[in-house]
């Protein structure tokens, strides 16, 4: 059996695989800007933009963290790109880079 018979079907099937984990990871793809920052409680507060997974238009909420280490590095003020999702029913941030000034 020459390799180019199972060479390409095997390329199409990790692509595949490559583009369900880029989904499930969440790009931070929602953009928002810190009012608040509760570290002790690991929460954070955002003003943010339309948030499409959770299909929630702009406002200002609480989020929680997954990891209270998403809040190092981060001020009130800062402009963020994150992605939120909902979490045994809380809204919670998932992902949270600072957006270059
Ligand atoms: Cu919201």
């Amino acid at each position: 059996m020459k390799s180019s018979m199972w060479m390409k079907p095997l390329a199409t099937l990790l692509a595949g695989l490559a583009s369900a984990s880029a989904l499930w990871a969440q790009a931070p793809d929602a953009e928002g800007e810190v009012t608040r920052i509760d570290k002790a409680a690991g929460k954070l507060t955002l003003r943010h933009g339309a948030i499409r997974n959770l299909d929630m238009p702009p406002m200002t909420m609480v989020f929680r963290v997954t990891d209270a280490r998403l809040l190092e590095g981060v001020a009130v003020g800062d402009r963020v790109r994150f992605a939120a999702d909902k979490v045994g029913g809380t809204y919670t941030v998932v992902s949270l880079v600072k957006t270059a000034p």
